[in-house]
């Protein structure tokens, strides 16, 4: 049951985005759902994006903190930094506009592993919440809120805010009520208690998000969709990438170390990740289950395929196509997928009592294991570290994957040191590549290293990297995790000197000199 709700509530607040987006005043902090481009606000951004506009041709200095789930999409990101509207994100983005400002200095940022955004915030670290900006798929006779595609930190915002704006979307399937867990249970420190989850599917809340309406000061009625960008076929090495995870996990399920269902799966974001989700949708096993943080195309298919009997995320992230199934077959789909918080989809208690297993992309892979998955060239932000680590560190299985080279063959992904680090080798089990798979569980770092290079580096970066450590082996330095501190970050710097990381022939000698 809602607070301050009745029949006339709804209608008394009803008003344009232009309306609602006056009611958010300067320099206050803004929680904004959306998550991977799903059930983000559509309107009142770009109202507000407009005013920022004006005020600040006119003199004005206007801008906000803008919290959120994870990335969003144009209408929201792109056009509050096109504004320069944004003085403070977190904790994850991928919009152009945002990542060049960032990159720029002209807006700060601070990335957050998605699971604790919604405890920090709690707790007090970041800051006041003055105002929640939402969408929602429907509003019940009683004032409680049918979420939309993402929940994202939906509840928390909802709960923490001073003032809430609910944008209303008329174009989210209906059927997606029924299909959110909204777990109330969650306390801070030291008032906590076990959560009640034990497998994949379970329900542990409710439906449906509360709201205090007395706290609602706009409604706007939309109409428009989510981003759904679509995905590239899978290439050659991401399908390759995927082969080399199928057969490793065949061999994990006859040596007795997984079930012949898997564990709960965990996919992370891009192409690559769909490629393994297609890979593992055609290949022997059964009766899978996720437990995951975003449901893109590849597990949709897995469902309707009956190899994936349920799935559990805290957003929909779908191409064209992949929304049109849904939608035509939402009534199959809603029985199998369950939308969480992502303080619970992603939660390290969670994720470690289930045993996930967690396939998540990099950018860069040392020697020893150690990745890199937000920075280029260890300065320059790419998106963020979003689930990976809320995975990674509490997984049954992490698994870290790429291409073994970007940019045409100039950069090569397996480096002697990396150039930013976001998972450390403590947290890094299994790296892969079109070139193979480096299985680190166990091993020693200079263990590590052989493998890496041999089973996961380019044969172009190859030669130079068993050069790297043998001279570092035999340097005057520590034998644990040798490295020549002067020449561990050398490829980066070459590449940014020249356009490439491959050595002209005559660097190696003038380096040995
Ligand atoms: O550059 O865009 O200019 O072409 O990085 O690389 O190969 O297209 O891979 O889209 O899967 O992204 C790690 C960034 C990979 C992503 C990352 C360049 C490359 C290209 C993108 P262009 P690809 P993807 C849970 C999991 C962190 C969050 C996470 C990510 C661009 O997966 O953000 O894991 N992960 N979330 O050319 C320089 C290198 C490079 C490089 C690639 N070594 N050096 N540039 N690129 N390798 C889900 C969520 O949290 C929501």
């Amino acid at each position: 049951q809602s607070l301050h709700f009745d029949a006339d509530t709804l209608s008394s607040k009803t008003m344009s985005a232009e309306a609602a987006a006056a009611l958010i005043p300067a320099g206050t902090h803004v929680g904004m759902s959306g998550f991977t481009g799903a059930g983000y606000p559509k309107l009142v951004p770009q109202a507000l994006a407009d005013r920022i506009k004006k005020l600040h041709a006119a003199g004005e200095d206007f801008r906000i903190g803008l919290w959120t789930g994870a990335s969003t999409a144009s209408e929201l990101d792109g056009v509050l930094a096109e504004a320069d509207g944004i003085s403070m994100r977190l904790p994850y983005q991928s919009d152009p506009t945002v990542r060049k400002q960032i990159n720029a200095g002209q807006m700060q940022y601070t990335d957050i592993h998605l699971s604790h955004v919604a405890q920090l915030a709690w707790f007090g670290f970041l800051g006041k919440l003055d105002v929640a900006v939402v969408e929602v798929a429907g509003v019940l006779p009683d004032g409680r809120l049918i979420p939309s595609t993402s929940i994202g930190n939906n509840k928390t915002w909802l709960q923490l805010a001073d003032k809430i704006i609910l944008e209303v979307n008329s174009l989210q399937n209906p059927g997606l009520e029924g299909m959110h867990d909204i777990y109330y249970g969650t306390r801070i420190p030291p008032q906590r208690q076990p959560i009640p989850l034990l497998h994949a599917g379970d329900r542990i809340g409710q439906p449906y998000l509360e709201v205090d309406w007395s706290k609602v000061v706009a409604v706007v009625k939309t109409h428009q969709p989510d981003r759904n960008s679509a995905f590239a076929a899978p290439d050659e090495n991401s399908q390759r990438i995927a082969n080399h995870i199928i057969e490793f996990l065949s061999q994990e399920v006859a040596l007795g170390h997984l079930p012949k269902e898997l564990l709960p799966l965990q996919s992370g974001v891009g192409n690559i990740a769909n490629a393994v989700l297609s890979g593992l949708n055609a290949g022997p096993f059964e009766n899978m289950t996720s437990y995951t943080e975003v449901l893109q195309d590849g597990m949709l298919e897995m469902l309707k395929s009956g190899k994936l009997s349920m799935a559990s995320a805290t957003a929909l992230s779908f191409s064209p196509d992949a929304l049109k199934e849904f939608n035509d077959n939402i009534d199959f789909y809603s029985k199998r997928i369950v939308l969480r918080p992502q303080e619970m989809s992603n939660h390290p208690e969670l994720v470690r009592r289930l045993g996930v297993i967690a396939m998540n992309a990099m950018i860069e892979a040392d020697i020893y294991g150690n990745v890199n998955s937000t920075h280029i060239m260890g300065t320059s932000v790419m998106n963020g570290i979003g689930g990976s680590g809320d995975f990674a560190r509490n997984a049954y299985l992490s698994f870290f994957m790429t291409p073994s080279t970007a940019k045409d063959g100039s950069i090569s992904c397996i480096v002697p040191m990396v150039s930013h680090v976001d998972h450390t080798e403590h947290d890094v089990e299994i790296i892969v590549t079109e070139q193979g798979l480096a299985d680190l569980r166990g091993l020693s770092p200079t263990q590590r290293a052989r493998l890496v290079i041999e089973k996961c580096a380019h044969p172009d970066f190859r030669p130079a990297l068993r050069d790297y450590f043998e001279r570092a082996l035999a340097s005057k330095g520590g034998k644990h995790t040798p490295h020549l501190l002067t020449e561990a970050l050398s490829w980066h710097s070459r590449f940014v000197e020249t356009g490439s990381m491959l050595e002209t022939q005559d660097q190696p000698e003038a380096r040995r000199a």
